[in-house]
């Protein structure tokens, strides 16, 4: 190859080289959101204090990111909260808080920021979800989870809404969804080919026909166990993006997880991820750098077994949120960029001598 060849070839390659998404700021948001009401077991409102137990904001700001730490939202309980249609619980209470959430998120991302929310159970995302695609309504979902979260309050058979908020967010599902109390704010913002899962392993039957019916892309653990982690994200965001870059929102459920490393969470499900396919999600997703917003849910210090069940829980998740601003398992490379060289009269003596 003549070097006038090589040149051009070198030349033309960086101008055909696909465009860049913009460089985001580093700049993180986080919305601690310790809602409950979701779901019937006590100590999930205490997730996000765990997660900042387990230093969070600490290993973000290692990696070079500015971490603008929002506190926790206030979710008053609604009084006289009864049940919908003799079953489905709390709905005024997740309703009102998630309204708050979606407040909190859409400003967090209108400000430059991308948006960690902090559960809480997994019904948050009715407001994570809802706040973030008032500012960015093209964006796609990739919801890392055991379960499908997918009921209707029509098909639960547990009643909890963290079963059910992407009912609410389908458009498809609009005639099959009847109007809660506390959720008349809520206008459904995804297409079911807007959403991936990854991780399923406990899907009910009304999940799995809404699943086949409209044609969602998912991933079961089994789908995971046959093409492997790597292709499994190819499609994934083949799915996504084949057509268009577009913002990503990833709801982590830690019960994805298996159990013997997420072990203090309400739902846990046998034989679930791996700590490197769950590394291995993360680190993908950050390289597309299009990652706008991440719910972190279902960790719950109550329920682990010991304490080092749940720092172990806690610390997985700190883990994920981490890789997804950049961690990689080659190490963070922010903060050093060069060896020192040895400058002391004596050394540089000795090297001249040794040239003589
Ligand atoms: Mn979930």
């Amino acid at each position: 190859m003549s070097l006038r060849g090589g040149l051009a070839r070198l030349l033309r390659t960086r101008a055909d080289a696909a465009p860049q998404p913009p460089r985001r700021a580093r700049s993180v948001a986080l919305v601690g959101a310790p809602l409950s009401r979701g779901q019937k077991r006590r100590g999930v409102d205490h997730g996000p204090a765990t997660l900042r137990a387990a230093g969070l904001v600490e290993r973000l700001a290692g990696l070079g990111c500015q971490v603008h730490d929002f506190g926790d939202l206030d979710f008053t309980q609604v009084p006289n909260d009864e049940l919908y249609n003799n079953l489905v619980l709390y709905p005024r209470s997740v309703g009102l808080a998630s309204q708050v959430l979606a407040d909190a998120v859409s400003r967090a991302v209108a400000a430059g920021h991308r948006c960690v929310t902090l559960g809480g159970d997994h019904s948050l995302a009715l407001g994570s979800v809802s706040g973030h695609a008032q500012q960015c309504p093209h964006l796609g979902v990739i919801w890392v989870d055991a379960h499908a979260d997918i009921n209707t309050p029509l098909t639960t058979q547990s009643g909890s809404l963290h079963g059910q908020p992407l009912s609410f967010l389908l458009r498809e599902l609009q005639d099959k969804v009847p109007q809660l109390p506390g959720f008349s704010w809520i206008k459904p913002c995804l297409s079911a080919s807007d959403i991936v899962y990854i991780g399923l392993r406990d899907v009910d039957p009304a999940e799995y026909y809404i699943l086949k019916k409209y044609d969602i892309q998912y991933f079961s653990m089994r789908d995971i166990d046959r093409l492997g982690i790597r292709k499994v994200m190819e499609r994934t965001f083949e799915q996504l993006m084949g057509r268009r870059q577009r913002p990503i929102h990833l709801s982590f459920d830690i019960d994805a997880f298996d159990p013997s490393l997420a072990p203090a969470t309400g739902t846990p499900v046998l034989g679930g991820l791996t700590y490197r396919e769950g590394m291995y999600i993360t680190e993908e997703i950050h390289n597309t750098g299009m990652l706008s917003a991440v719910d972190m849910v279902e960790v719950n210090p109550l329920l682990g077994a010991s304490q080092e069940a749940v720092n172990a829980t806690a610390s997985l998740a700190v883990d994920v949120i981490a890789s997804c601003f950049g961690q990689t398992r080659e190490g963070a490379h922010t903060a050093f960029d060069g060896l020192p060289t040895p400058s002391s009269p004596d050394e540089s003596d000795s090297e001249e001598q040794v040239r003589i």
